[in-house]
C-alpha cells in the first residue's frame, strides 16, 4: 500500500548531492516512507550515482522510486520506477523491473487515466491537479472535479501531484487520491513540513 504523502525529491532544487541528501534525511525524520527521485537534467552516470547515495542513506526502511528510469532503478537497487507519457510504457518498465518492483505511470487526464488503468502499472499518477511551478511546460490543470472522475474509473491506487500544498491536501485525498505526491510544499522546513503534512492526511 502507498503511504498517504509521496515526497518528490527533485535534484533541480539541489546545487549539491550532499545538500540533496541532508534534505532527503530531514523527509525521513519527520516521517516519510516513500521517496520519488526525480532528476531531469543529470547524465546516467550522475543520476546513478545520486540515487546509490540516498539507496545508501535511506537504509531498507524507505522506499525509493526513480522517476523515468527503469534501467536506473534496477542499478540503484531502488524499490520502483516511475514512467511518464514519453518514457517505456508501463508493459516495458515491467519486463525491466520484473514483479516485486513497484512500476507507476503519470497521466495528466481521464483518458490517459483509462489507458494506465489497462496496464500491469501498480498506481496511477494524476496532475497537475493544481498550479504548479515545478514542472517545465505543465498539462492543464486537472482540478478536484477532473480527479473525482478519474476516481470513479479507476481502482487501482491514485497519487495526485501538483500545487498540492499542507492548506489543501486534505481536500485532494477527499476528492479520491490515495497520496499526494509534493515538491516544493517540502522544501522549507522538510522535517517539520512531512509531519505536519502527515498529521493532516491521517
Ligand atoms: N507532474 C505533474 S505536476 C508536477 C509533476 C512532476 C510537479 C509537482 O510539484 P509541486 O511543487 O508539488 O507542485
Ligand atoms: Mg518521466
Amino acid at each position: 500500500m502507498l503511504p498517504s504523502l509521496y515526497p518528490i525529491v527533485d535534484a533541480a532544487n539541489f546545487s549539491t548531492s550532499l545538500k540533496l541528501c541532508e534534505f532527503s534525511k530531514e523527509l525521513i525524520a519527520g516521517g516519510a516512507m516513500l521517496i520519488q527521485y526525480r532528476n531531469k537534467k543529470g547524465s546516467a552516470r550522475e543520476i546513478l550515482s545520486q540515487a546509490r547515495q540516498l539507496r545508501t542513506l535511506c537504509g531498507d526502511q524507505t522506499t525509493l522510486f526513480m522517476n523515468d528510469r527503469a534501467d536506473l532503478c534496477l542499478s540503484a537497487g531502488f524499490d520502483g520506477v516511475h514512467v511518464g507519457q514519453d518514457d517505456l510504457s508501463p508493459a516495458a518498465a515491467r519486463i525491466v523491473v520484473k514483479e516485486g518492483k513497484w512500476v507507476g505511470v503519470s497521466t495528466h487526464n481521464l483518458q490517459q487515466a483509462l489507458e494506465a488503468d489497462t496496464t500491469s502499472a501498480d498506481y496511477i499518477a494524476i496532475g497537475p491537479i493544481f498550479a504548479t511551478e515545478s514542472k517545465e511546460h505543465p498539462d492543464p490543470v486537472v482540478g478536484l472535479d477532473g480527479l473525482k472522475k478519474i476516481r470513479a474509473a479507476t481502482r487501482k491506487p491514485l497519487v495526485a501531484i501538483g500545487g498540492i500544498t499542507l492548506a489543501n491536501c486534505r481536500s485532494v485525498i477527499d476528492a479520491g487520491a490515495d497520496s499526494v505526491a509534493v515538491i516544493s510544499a517540502l522544501l522549507t522546513s522538510p522535517a517539520k513540513t512531512v509531519e505536519d503534512f502527515i498529521r493532516i492526511l491521517m
